[in-house]
């Protein structure tokens, strides 16, 4: 079949909640897509940085089939000998005592929500029904009900009421607001120390330290939902790291699993994952063994290929590089590490649609903002060439409707 004919059989019979680039994938290797028409793309979404260790990492292939093989899945009414070993991994690699496991990212959230409204009930000693948990404007923590009812975007929102009360929302990076919102029966701060969908917006200097600063002065829970941010794409193992605080929950997801296979989980310490009994919460295939497995193998990629310092130099490499593009739509060029926005004056669909054409892939986010977030495995000849197509595309001539000249469909072979 032809690309045309996969994409009518997608737009016939699946859900159109997704706008895809009209391109049809087959192989992934490291950075490098290839579509059914044997053209091939370096990937700059990585998945929503699901995909830090490139496409189909060898050892995590490895990893992963040579669990398949052995165990899958035993649910949690019984234990395995996978699980442990990544909560210890987990507790090496980043200090706290605990773990919850789950599945997706929206998962790990919903469980963090539970988890800090307990402690907020139990331990903080909040009236029931009445803990609040702050949000941020422009925040993105998932999809399900309970998450877009503290969503500010409307689109995430409409049609999908009532909403899940308790979720006072702040401007992100404004403390005084912060600071006016917590009361007695606030459970926590839940916020993305890098605000990804929102357009990779890093807040001002010095913000989540005194956010941090003002938590633990209230009583309240630090809540950093990580799971884009973290895992070395901001150029830290961790985004909060850049502010040298310690979060009382971070959570995490996405490229946890490689690109291999979902899991995410809810790192804390005895005091606050130590509020659920048995029976409180759980998942089917939460922390099963061939997640744990794959887990495992995904966090010894990161640090044996030391991946967090590749996207601290390379993306400070690349973003120099890209503030030297003189183009009237270009406006601003942001980011920590190899997460990167590129904030134009117009829509930023034509410019990917472009960029796709010189064989790139990147993915708009809030209409004026292209991402470029690539695996972390890029190479500095690779960020080389990227640069020369978005350099391209950015000071080519514009149409008199403002959108980028079309330029013919170009089959890049590298
Ligand atoms: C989609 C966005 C990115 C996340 C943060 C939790 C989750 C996400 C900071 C939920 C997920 C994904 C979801 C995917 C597209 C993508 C996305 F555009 F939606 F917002 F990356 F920016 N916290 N982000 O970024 O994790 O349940 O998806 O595993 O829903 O379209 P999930």
């Amino acid at each position: 079949m032809r690309t045309q004919q996969y994409i009518e059989l997608e737009e016939r019979y699946g859900a159109h909640n997704y706008h895809p680039l009209d391109i049809v994938i087959t192989r992934g290797e490291g950075v490098w897509l290839t579509d059914i028409e044997g053209r091939r793309y370096l990937d700059c979404l990585a998945s929503y940085s699901a995909v830090n260790q490139g496409h189909c990492h060898p050892k995590i292939l490895q990893a992963f089939t040579e669990q398949a093989r052995k165990l899958t899945l035993t649910s949690r009414a019984f234990r395995n000998d996978q699980l442990p070993l990544l909560y210890k991994d987990l507790h090496d690699l980043t200090g706290y005592d605990m773990t919850l496991p789950m599945n997706s990212g929206g998962e790990a959230v919903e469980t963090a929500i539970k988890a800090v409204r307990k402690w907020g009930y139990t331990i903080k000693g909040i009236p029931e029904n009445k803990a609040e948990i702050i949000c941020a404007e422009g925040n993105f923590h998932g999809r399900t009900t309970t998450i877009i009812s503290f969503s500010t975007d409307e689109q995430y929102r409409f049609g999908f009421g009532p909403y899940t009360p308790g979720f006072p929302i702040v401007r992100y990076g404004d403390i005084e607001d912060l600071r006016s919102k917590i009361n007695r029966n606030t459970a926590a701060f839940l916020v993305e120390p890098i605000q990804g969908e929102a357009g990779i917006i890093v807040p001002p200097e010095g913000y989540l330290h005194e956010a941090a600063r003002l938590c633990k002065e209230n009583n309240v829970l630090f809540v950093a939902d990580e799971i884009q941010s973290g895992l070395g794409r901001s150029g830290k193992l961790f985004a909060f790291e850049y502010e040298h605080i310690r979060p009382d929950v971070v959570i995490i997801g996405k490229a946890l699993g490689g690109g291999f296979y979902p899991i995410s989980a809810v790192l804390s310490d005895r005091d606050v994952l130590g509020v659920f009994q048995p029976g409180d919460h759980g998942s089917t295939f939460g922390g099963n063994p061939l997640a744990a497995a794959t887990a495992r193998a995904a966090l010894r990629v990161i640090v044996e290929e030391n991946l967090v310092q590749r996207s601290s130099e390379l993306g400070s490499y690349f973003m120099e590089k890209l503030r030297t593009i003189r183009s009237s739509h270009l406006k601003q060029v942001r980011g920590r590490g190899l997460w990167i926005g590129l904030v134009l004056d117009e829509p930023a669909r034509p410019y990917c649609e472009a960029l796709k054409n010189r064989g790139m892939l990147c993915k708009e986010t809030h209409e004026c903002v292209i991402r470029i977030a690539p695996p972390l495995v890029i190479t500095k000849d690779e960020i080389d060439w990227a640069f020369e197509q978005i350099k391209s595309v950015l000071t080519s001539i514009t149409t008199n409707t403002g959108n980028v000249a079309a330029e013919k469909e170009l089959v890049w072979q590298n």
